[in-house]
């Protein structure tokens, strides 16, 4: 009925959100109850995972000297050194316990390699360690895929231009109300760059609509 449309709910976890507050985004439990109730409106709902080991080399707790947020390099990329966040096996990596799980079919961890950070849920930052989901999504038939969950600036921004990038032919939408930046100077330029790449900027407000316009066609 509503067509192969799916929806990736990215890095919903504790860490961003909630009590552990590890790496804390402005307004990130807002997105679970928007996220919850999209849920239903899509055929495929897939969930990525920030899955840190805890000596992850993106953390700057590694860097002596540097502390959260400063810039730096990590093998040859320009990296932001975070907070320790979802560390493997910890509370703050979990979902976040109020995101509806029992709708999602898949979920892909990404960042388990030390040496290199990983916003995309598809592969790396520099472009290796696929995780998949290219080739998952494309198994099952997605024509349009609809980003949503945190964050706004690195991790939504990432998949979905990569989304562009792998699936060239797949119709991709960020619902910008069921994103929350880190930053929201970043966050600005994430929606020009998205703009730019032939993402669709949506409100959740307008999902409905354009899955019942895209399953008549
Ligand atoms: C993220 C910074 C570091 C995200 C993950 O989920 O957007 N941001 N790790
Ligand atoms: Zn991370």
């Amino acid at each position: 009925m509503s067509g192969n449309s799916a929806l990736i709910v990215v890095d919903v976890q504790n860490g961003f959100i909630s009590e552990a507050r590890e790496l804390p985004v402005r307004g990130g439990a807002e997105v679970v109850p928007i996220i919850n109730a999209l849920m239903p409106l899509f055929p495929i709902r897939v969930a990525t995972q920030d899955w840190h080991p805890r000596d992850h080399r993106s953390f700057a707790s590694q860097h002596p000297g540097t502390k959260p947020f400063d810039q730096g390099m990590l093998g040859g990329l320009p990296q932001t050194f975070w907070p320790d966040h979802c560390v493997q096996g910890t509370r703050g990596a979990e979902l976040h316990p109020d995101l509806d799980q029992t709708r999602i079919q898949a979920v892909i961890r990404k960042g388990y390699d030390p040496m290199v950070d990983s916003y995309s849920g598809f592969s790396d930052n520099a472009g290796r360690n696929p995780t998949g989901l290219d080739g998952y999504l494309r198994a099952r038939g997605v024509t349009r895929i609809y980003v949503a969950g945190l964050t706004l600036d690195y991790c939504v921004r990432w998949s979905s231009l990569d989304a562009r990038r792998l699936l060239p032919d797949v119709r991709v939408f960020v619902i910008v109300d069921a994103t929350r930046p880190v930053d929201s100077k970043t966050g600005e330029e994430a929606l020009r760059e998205l703009g730019r790449a032939q993402v669709h900027l949506i409100q959740s407000s307008e999902v409905r609509a354009g899955i019942e316009r895209a399953s008549a066609i």
